[in-house]
């Protein structure tokens, strides 16, 4: 156990659901800022995070107010921030682009100032991404690769890995960002490509749908299973060293591959199902990202341990579960011989 308290941003999303679950396991006192609103409207904004409600702490706060991160930081003394609260869909970015900027530069940086006001011991971990490679530079894509997004969201990391790198190098502090590759997992967000294509294949099994639109079926993404990546973010703050690392499978598949597997694991063809729809195209697209994690399996230790099948197998199996009526859940899928249940 380590009596270590720990503040999540964005714990209600994907990865701060796993994080959460994961330092608790450590014996973490975990904390989560959370928008006012959700508060408010617990059971539709805390799906992922209602299994653990009663062993977390729970603070409003919004990443567009200053006095409001203060405040929360001033309540107790952190000792690790993990700071994963951002608009975090690409898509969006591009509808939106002044919102994507605004929440997640001057979001991360609202934290990291009143951290060096208040706590400036307590250890930062910024959610770097994959997106900041962009227009690749170099194959694979490792720490020293430079920077070149495509997308508002993907500028707005690159500005929140500069202050987090600025803040270390200028005030002594411990801040790290991980450069991330896409992870998924049940726990996604429906408007991603992977939650998409498994929630559309469970409920075209169960007639419940005819058909998915989707964008470039080309694009390639280096996917990885969120449990396992949180760990990563977990061992970047155990170091003596404030680093970056890159965190990824080092494998890259097409959406195309991905939907023919899902399909697959509920015994369809996605060539039936799958339409392209042009609403779905990026106005700049990135079309292949695989990163190396040589670095964070040499120094953290870091590997994933579900292969890219184990990953989309579970998904497909929740979504049907979650889509099954309730007098006739689906019949489990053949057993997935891996330890990550
Ligand atoms: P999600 O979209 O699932 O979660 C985003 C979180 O941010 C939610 O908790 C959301 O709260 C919160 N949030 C958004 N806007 C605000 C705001 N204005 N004020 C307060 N909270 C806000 O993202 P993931 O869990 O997938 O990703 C976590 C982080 O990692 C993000 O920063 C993302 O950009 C980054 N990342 C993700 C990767 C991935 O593949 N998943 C890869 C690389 C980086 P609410 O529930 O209220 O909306
Ligand atoms: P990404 O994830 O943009 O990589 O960002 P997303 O799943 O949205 O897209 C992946 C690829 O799939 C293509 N695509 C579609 N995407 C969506 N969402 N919907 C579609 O219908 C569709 N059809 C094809 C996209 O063009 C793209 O090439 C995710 C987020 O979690 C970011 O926050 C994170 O930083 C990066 O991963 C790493």
């Amino acid at each position: 156990m380590t009596g270590k308290r720990a503040l999540i941003t964005g714990i209600t999303g994907q990865d701060g659901s796993y994080l959460a679950e994961h330092l608790l396991s450590l014996g973490y006192e975990v904390h989560g800022i959370v928008r006012r609103v959700a508060l408010e409207d617990p059971e539709r904004r805390f799906t992922r995070i209602s299994h653990l409600l009663d062993k977390i702490e729970l603070h409003a706060a919004s990443l567009e107010s200053y006095p409001s991160i203060f405040s929360v930081i001033s309540r107790h003394k952190f000792d690790e921030c993990y700071h994963l609260a951002a608009q975090s869909f690409v898509a969006e970015s591009f509808q939106d682009g002044f919102s994507t900027l605004n929440i997640n530069i001057n979001g991360t940086h609202y934290i990291l100032a009143a951290l060096k006001e208040l706590l400036p011991g307590c250890r930062f971990y910024f959610a770097g991404s994959s997106e900041m490679f962009g227009k690749v530079h170099e194959t694979p894509q490792r720490e020293t690769t430079p920077f070149h997004p495509r997308s508002p969201y993907g500028i707005s990391k690159v500005a929140g890995f500069e202050l987090t790198r600025n803040y270390r190098e200028a005030y002594g502090m411990f801040c790290v960002s991980g450069l991330l590759f896409n992870h998924e997992g049940p726990r996604r967000g429906f408007e991603f490509v992977t939650r998409k294509i498994t929630n559309a294949a469970a409920r075209i099994k169960l007639g419940l749908a005819s058909e998915v639109r989707l964008g470039n079926l080309e694009a390639k993404r280096d996917w990885g299973h969120a449990a396992d990546y949180v760990k990563a973010m977990h061992l970047m703050l155990q170091q003596p060293k404030a680093e970056d690392y890159v965190v990824a499978s080092s494998e890259s598949h097409t959406v195309r591959e991905f939907c023919e597997r899902a399909f697959a694991e509920v015994q369809l063809d996605y060539r039936d199902y799958v339409l392209v729809d042009e609403r779905f195209y990026r106005p700049a697209e990135i079309d292949e990202l695989v990163g190396d994690a040589s670095k964070a399996r040499a120094v953290l230790g870091w590997k994933p341990t579900y292969s890219f099948a184990e990953m989309i197998k579970e998904m497909i199996q929740a979504d049907l579960d979650a889509n099954a009526p309730l007098e006739a859940k689906s019949p489990p899928l053949a057993a997935v011989s891996s330890p990550h249940k």
